[in-house]
């Protein structure tokens, strides 16, 4: 009878296995025969009452079912978790043939590059970066730079003005090296870089535009000479444009310098023998400067008598113009396509 009983379970053992085709199939299987109400485990319960003389055989018998659920169980569960496994990496499988997804990274702006270029120079001679309103006071503009009313270059013809007289769109980036040397309060020598979008009221052409990227410098400090300037525009002009450029100040004229000149670079073209960019003269004037007038500087509150120092101007969109080959001023607002940015990447800067 009890014999009966184990024998039945040993043939059931036999083909049971076969239909388990998931894990969970599995440990269902194994409560069936191997839980707290399993078939081996009531057989097992059994043994109280089986003859002593058999109890041994008994035991061994019970314990052989177990072996051959346990030694099926691990075998099947083996399988099916690699089975699992082997799944699981066809479907995560990469063909590493297959074509790259290409990203597209930003570019800087041509006028960007040469700003970005000019700070790190300055700065690295120990100027600050400082950047101002673009909607400015007449009086920041115009009034303190020795521009009094009725200069010409402050005609209504030539400046945005907004809402009357006293306020306009800046016409260059000076009043924010103003409001410096008036935060200054005639004691701190200064040293800065005002780079930033100007305003004139220009007809559009390829060489004009109404919204241009000027970057002025300003230092003021004791004993600045003109020489000072000079060298500091050389290794401007050499960092732009080459380390084989010669520089020259013309004479010229500015009402918030003096005396004031104009700043040329021989020919990057023609190295100074005369072609058409330089129009024959072997020079190519880059920006305007000079010593800042003690108009100025009194009018900003730094005393002349104790204080000098210089000034000096550039048209961003110019020295791009010059150093790129780009010959219309509009390639820099219209058609921001990143294909025309990209051709600058390919540049040292
Ligand atoms: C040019 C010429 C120049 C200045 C800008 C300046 C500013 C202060 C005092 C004195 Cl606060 N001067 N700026 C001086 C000379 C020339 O710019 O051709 N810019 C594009």
């Amino acid at each position: 009878m009890y014999n009966d009983k184990i024998k039945e379970i040993e043939n059931e053992l036999k083909t049971v296995f076969e239909g388990i085709k998931t894990l969970n199939d599995l440990e269902n299987l194994k409560v069936l025969f191997m839980g707290k109400n399993g078939k081996i485990t009531l057989v097992n319960s059994l043994i109280k009452d089986v003859p002593n003389e058999e109890k041994k055989e008994f035991g061994m018998k019970v314990n052989e079912l177990k072996n051959t659920f346990n030694t099926n169980y691990e075998k099947i569960k083996e399988e099916l978790e690699n089975a699992e496994i082997n799944a699981k990496l066809n479907k995560e499988a990469i063909d590493v043939t297959l074509p790259g997804v290409k990203l597209e990274t930003g570019s800087a702006h041509p006028i960007e590059r040469i700003i970005e270029s000019l700070e790190s120079l300055l700065m690295s001679m120990g100027y600050d970066v400082v950047e101002g309103p673009e909607v400015e006071k007449d009086l920041y503009n115009f009034e303190l730079l020795n521009l009094p009313k009725g200069h010409p270059a402050r005609d209504a013809q030539d400046t945005f003005y907004i809402k009357g007289e006293e306020y306009l769109l800046r016409s260059q980036t000076s009043p924010v090296q103003v409001r410096e040397m008036l935060a200054g309060k005639g004691e701190e020598p200064i040293r800065i870089i005002c780079p930033g979008k100007t305003y004139r009221r220009d007809e559009d052409d390829a060489t004009h535009s109404h919204e241009f990227t000027q970057m002025e410098g300003l230092l003021v400090d004791k004993d600045i000479t003109l020489g000072d300037l000079k060298g500091t525009f050389e290794e401007i002009a050499k960092m732009l444009f080459g380390k084989s450029r010669e520089t020259r100040f013309r004479p010229s004229y500015y009402p918030f310098t003096e005396p004031s000149v104009e700043m040329d670079i021989s020919c990057f073209n023609c190295n100074g023998k005369g072609c058409n960019i330089c129009k024959g003269t072997g020079w190519i004037t880059v920006g305007g400067a000079g010593m800042v007038n003690p108009i100025v500087l009194r009018n900003c509150g730094y005393d002349p008598d104790r204080w000098n120092g210089f000034a000096f101007g550039f048209g961003i969109e110019r020295l791009a113009m010059l150093k790129y080959g780009i010959n219309d001023i509009r390639t820099f607002y219209v058609n921001h396509d990143i294909r025309m940015l990209k051709e600058f990447d390919r540049r040292e800067y």
